[in-house]
Formats: structure tokens, sequence, C-alpha cells
């Protein structure tokens, strides 16, 4: 498990992505209908489900490799361990039964995975944030019964947030299990993306970040930390903008709140900026620059930001190595690949 490598730590990937052949039939019956009522989603797996583009084609061998493949990239990029979870929007397309079922299946065989290979694999639980209760015990078997080291939702679901207390046994089964909830990105809700589309706007290159920052606020603002004051959320790229935010969130809430502006925002226990330096973690996936990635270390903490690659998204060995090459000390250095995400997933 603790092999040396070579530069003094372990490379772990915090952000890597695969999907199941069943739930990748599962979109294609969905692309093929096109009734499912998510632009995004038809915009995005549109794109790679069915381009005949290299760039889609090398995307769903890669996603769906979970043996050589997969390993050799990793060996040839340094990565010693893949944090897996089932990418976007993975099962939040679908109705609660059927949600739940392939969380379910999914995870036993992200289990089977990691089984086969245990010192290069870890991996957080699928769930199905439109049945809540099953959702908390699916996080509960992933975590206690098949090893998993946290949770993950892709955004919105079906265009609902999930500040509402209709979600709050997740959160529970979170805080109570004590392990991360990763908020990934998923495109913009149905409401929002629609000037998001002519421009191609709507996934990694903007959109996500849109999306899951107004996500993250909605959770802060709505209170959902002063309710479950020891919640563990991890952010990827970077945070999705919001570190840049901080001053500027505080000064305007206070004034909202003070002003009794709206119903939707009370008072809250911190200010905004102490939930995100307080209760959540970040990984860089797919910010593989310095300047930005040093801002989020100073002001969150370097004991806050971990490595991820994005798998196989953003699958550039270059990137490992500026991050190699990254301003800090030895001991810093071994924070952000290795031990920041062995305790933060406990790993
Ligand atoms: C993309 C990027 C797609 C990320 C992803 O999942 C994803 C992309 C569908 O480039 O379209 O996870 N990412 O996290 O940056
Ligand atoms: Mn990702």
């Amino acid at each position: 498990m603790d092999k040396i490598s070579p530069q003094g730590y372990r490379r772990i990937a915090t952000e890597e992505g695969w999907i199941t052949k069943e739930l990748m039939d599962r979109y294609q019956a969905l692309l093929e209908r096109g009734d499912h009522g998510d632009p995004g989603f038809q915009s995005l797996w549109g794109f790679f489900g069915r381009s005949p583009s290299q760039r889609a084609r090398d995307l769903l061998e890669r996603i769906q490799d979970m043996d050589a493949r997969r390993i050799a990239d990793m060996d040839a990029t340094g990565i010693d361990m893949q944090l897996l979870m089932l990418t976007s929007p993975g099962v939040q397309m679908f109705q609660p039964d059927e949600a739940v079922a392939l969380a379910a299946s999914s995870n036993d065989q992200l289990a089977e995975t990691i089984a086969r290979y245990p010192t290069r694999f870890s991996g957080l639980a699928a769930f199905a944030p439109n049945a809540p209760e099953a959702a908390a015990q699916e996080i509960e078997r992933g975590v206690k019964k098949l090893g998993l080291k946290g949770a993950l939702v892709n955004s919105h679901t079906q265009g609902k947030y999930m500040d509402d207390a209709f979600y709050w046994p997740i959160f529970e089964a979170c805080e109570a299990l004590d392990v991360p909830l990763y908020i990934h990105p998923n495109t913009p809700s149905p409401q929002m993306v629609e000037p998001f589309l002519s421009r191609c706007l709507d996934a990694a290159i903007y959109g996500f970040a849109a999306e899951t920052g107004l996500h993250v606020m909605r959770l802060i603002v709505s209170g959902l930390f002063d309710r479950y004051p020891r919640l563990k959320i991890v952010l990827g790229h970077l945070g999705e903008g919001l570190p840049f935010w901080l001053s500027r969130m505080d000064f305007m809430h206070a004034g909202i709140v003070r002003a009794g502006r709206s119903p939707g925002a009370l008072p809250l226990q911190r200010k905004p900026s102490d939930y995100l330096r307080e209760n959540f973690y970040y990984t860089t996936s797919g910010m593989a620059w310095e300047p930005a990635i040093t801002f989020v270390q100073q002001q969150m903490g370097f004991d806050r930001v971990m490595y991820a690659m994005d798998y196989p998204y953003q699958y550039v060995a270059e990137e490992v190595q500026a991050m190699d090459a990254l301003p800090l000390t030895p001991e810093q250095k071994k924070m952000f690949f290795q031990t920041n995400a062995e305790r933060i997933f406990r790993l």
C-alpha cells in the first residue's frame, strides 16, 4: 500500500470519472428518445456519447475501462491512486426507483473494481437524490459494507437543488457517518441552461462552475451548515470560482439580511465565507494553474486543497509535471498530493 514513490509522495487524484456499461446504455437510450427534458445532458452526452470525433471516442473508451488501460494511463502520468466517482450526471437523470437501483448496482461494481486493485483505486458512493431516505441508506451501505469513502452528487437533480428540507436525510447520513459529500458539477439546470447552449458554454468551460457555484451558495444561505455544522463538502475545480468571492459575498449577504430583503435569506450563525473555510475542501481538477492554486491554498489553508486530474476529461501528463513543480515546501507538496486526501477521505 505504502510503496514509496521516488518523488517522496504518492500522487492521489481525487476527482476521477468512470461509468458503468449499464448506465452508458441508459444514456444512449435517453439520447435516442430525446424526451428527458434536460438540454444540458443532451449537449454533454450527445457529444461524448455519439460524436465521431477523436476526443469523444477516446473518452468513451477510457471512461468505461476499469482495468489495464486505466492503470496504464495512471502509470504513464505517475498517478498512484484514483478516487473514482460516477461521471456526471450519474443516476440523476432517472426517476427514483430506477435511480436507486442504478446507484446500488454502480456502487457494487465500484467496490468490485477496488477489490481488484486495492492500492490503485478508491471511490465515492453514488446515490439517488430524488429518493432521500433510500439515498441515506445507500450512502451508509456504501461506506460501511462496500468500503467507499464518502458520497458524490452531480449538482442539480432534474432542476432541483439540495437546499430544500426534502434532502436533509442525505446530509444527516453524511454527517452521522462523518464522511464527505463531493458536490461535482452538472450542466446548468433546465431553468438556466438556455443562454449557455448556443455558444457551447454549458459544460466544463464555464457552465459547470456557474451551476455548481450557484448550488453551493444556495446551500450556504439556506442555513444548511447551521443545521449540520460538522458536514464536510468537497468541491472540485478549486471551488467553482467561489474562493474569489469570499469578501463580496460576506458584504452583500450582511446587507441583504440587515435589510430583511428576502424570506429566502435569513440570518446565519457564521459569515458565508466561514462555511467555505470551515466546512469545505477543494480539489484542483482541471485547474492545473499555479496562481489560482496558490490563491486557494492561501485563502482556504494548505490542509484543504487536494490534487485531482479529472481523468479522463483532462488527461494531460504535462499538468502533473506542472503540479510537481508548484512552489511548495516538501511537506506542503506531500499534503497536496497525498496526506490531505488520506485524511479527508480516510484512505
Ligand atoms: C467534463 C469535465 C465532463 C468534467 C465531466 O463529466 C466532468 C467535460 C461529464 O470536459 O465536458 O466531470 N470536469 O469535472 O471538469
Ligand atoms: Mn469531473
